[in-house]
């Protein structure tokens, strides 16, 4: 009839593991990039030397109100987070290897840290991006921990 009935599974083409740039580059990589992000970006001066490994606006909710920040995850790793019309520097989500990522939705999505969620809203609608890039960041930096059975 025409219509194939092989079973045969088309071999997988091989594609490179999608991974986010800045993380594998070499130490001489890191230094161009460094160098380009000093000369180009206006966020520099708040990362404290650190590599911007992605970055966006995002709306940081704490108690009743949402404030409009600047979210900067860096080398070293860093979450900053800094007001966009004044650029200052406002704070810092902790980084260490208990730190998690949920996301809610689309836009949502919250940072678990020992002693604090954040909760945060990115207007654009890429949480999971976010997600992606901060978990990858913990398994770079700490490892892949054993799963939590409870
Ligand atoms: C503020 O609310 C802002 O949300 C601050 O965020 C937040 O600090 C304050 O929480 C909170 O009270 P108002 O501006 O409506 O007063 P930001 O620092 O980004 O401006 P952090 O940095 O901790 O989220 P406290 O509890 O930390 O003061």
């Amino acid at each position: 009839d025409g219509q194939s009935s092989s079973t045969t599974t088309p071999a997988p083409v091989p594609r490179p593991r999608k991974r986010s740039g800045i993380l594998h580059m070499n130490d001489e990589e890191k230094q161009h990039q460094l160098h380009q992000q000093k000369c180009n970006s206006k966020w520099h001066s708040l990362v404290e030397g650190n590599l911007i490994v992605k970055q966006g606006l995002v709306d940081k909710r704490k108690g009743l109100f949402a404030r409009r920040r600047m979210l900067m995850l860096t080398m070293g790793p860093h979450l900053y987070y800094a007001d966009p019309v004044n650029m200052t520097l406002k704070g810092e989500i902790p980084w260490s290897p208990q730190l998690r990522v949920e996301p809610k939705n689309f836009r949502i999505f919250f940072v678990h840290t020992p002693n604090r969620t954040y909760y945060l809203e990115d207007p654009e609608g890429f949480a999971l991006e976010w997600c992606k890039a901060i978990e990858e960041m913990r398994v770079n930096t700490y490892g892949v921990s054993p799963t939590t059975c409870t």
